[in-house]
């Protein structure tokens, strides 16, 4: 005797899959709704959710989601013959199983049926196929020697498309990462610039980024900085790892050591109608730990404090910056040695 529970039971069968798949194929199934309960189904519509699973349950990808063919009463079925899905182009090698799970967003109320919704195909394996991806990497990445908390600081990289395939119709987001870690880690890192470019990069076609970027606020010290291109994985890239670049990505920060020279004399002339004068000489030196000097930095200011209230600055800054140093040693002398530097501003 079979005792028919009083509510709809809905319960899939004969799941059919192909015997093998490649990546990207369009395949066919089919698989069959049945209303084992004891009353009609209590919503005329429901959805069955395709999926391609490592296992016999609902999970991995979703292929498709299918109205239902008709309502049923109880004791009825549908079948869905030979519904197309296709394989996803990133599926990695391995067996795998068509599950479908019917009234997969629950319209129908089944009580202490809800639970066996779901069947499974018999398993097939499943190849992966390469396909035509872009591939953005950063291919340089330039920075200068050193830098000053708060300042400005010039960069330069360059994102090429390495892939077969085009990087477009989104944007290209770039951020630029400050670290005192030797290793690409945004939890350990301050994102201290972001650019973009609009969308479009054929294979082979790169662009180059000249930005200027303030270094944050932080301690002297040697500092990592590292650019990291689509950020926001807009692009299906064929390689993540090389979106930073860890042979060209990392600029160390030499450590550098800073003297500082700070003078000041406060006259007190009592003529022309000043009463007081507050000159002020400041020189700073960076070295390196080698002691090689890689920058230098002046900031004088004159202040004038005149008997009716009135205050007179005057004020001179200058820096310069080692932007590069490049040479070598032969038999024991330097045979060649260069310098570049770049010469900063002058407010007077
Ligand atoms: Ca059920
Ligand atoms: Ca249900
Ligand atoms: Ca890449």
């Amino acid at each position: 005797m079979i005792h028919l529970t009083p509510y709809p039971n809905l319960v899939v069968s004969n799941v059919d899959a192909p015997a093998s798949a490649n990546s990207d194929d369009e395949i066919e199934i089919s698989w069959t709704v049945s209303n084992t309960g004891g009353v009609s189904t209590s919503s005329p519509i429901w959805y069955d959710k395709v999926y391609l699973s490592s296992t016999t349950g609902p999970g991995g990808y979703i292929l498709g989601e299918f109205e239902n063919l008709s309502y049923l009463d109880t004791g009825e079925s549908y079948v869905r013959q030979n519904q197309t899905v296709t394989i996803p182009k990133q599926v990695a090698d391995g067996t795998y199983y068509i599950v479908v799970l019917t009234d997969s967003r629950n319209h129908v109320d089944e009580q202490i049926n809800e639970g066996d919704n779901f069947d499974a195909s018999a398993s097939f394996p499943v190849q992966y196929v390469v396909y035509e991806r872009p591939d953005l990497v950063v291919t340089n990445f330039v920075s200068p020697y050193a830098g000053w908390a708060g300042n400005p600081m010039s960069l330069s990289w360059t994102v090429e498309n390495q892939g077969t395939a085009p990087a477009s119709g989104a944007q290209i987001v770039d951020w630029v990462w400050l670290s005192t870690e030797n290793e690409i880690d945004p939890h350990n890192a301050t994102h201290i610039g972001g650019s973009y470019i609009g969308s479009h990069l054929d294979p082979g076609e790169s662009y180059e980024q000249n930005v200027s970027i303030t270094l944050p606020d932080t301690a002297d010290g040697d500092y990592y900085l590292y650019v990291w291109t689509d950020v926001t994985l807009n692009f299906d890239d064929s390689d993540l790892d090389n979106n930073f670049n860890p042979e060209v990505g990392f600029v160390p920060r030499v450590g550098v050591r800073r003297s500082k020279v700070h003078l000041e004399y406060n006259p007190r002339p009592q003529r022309f109608g000043i009463r007081m004068m507050e000159p002020m000489w400041n020189v700073t030196f960076f070295h390196d730990h080698s002691g090689r000097l890689v920058s230098r930095q002046y900031h004088h200011m004159v202040g004038t404090r005149f008997d009716n209230g009135a205050y007179l600055n005057v004020m001179y800054n200058r820096w310069f910056e080692v932007i590069d140093t490049r040479g070598y040693i032969e038999e024991g002398e330097v045979s060649y040695y260069q310098v570049t530097i770049r010469v900063g501003f002058t407010v007077d």
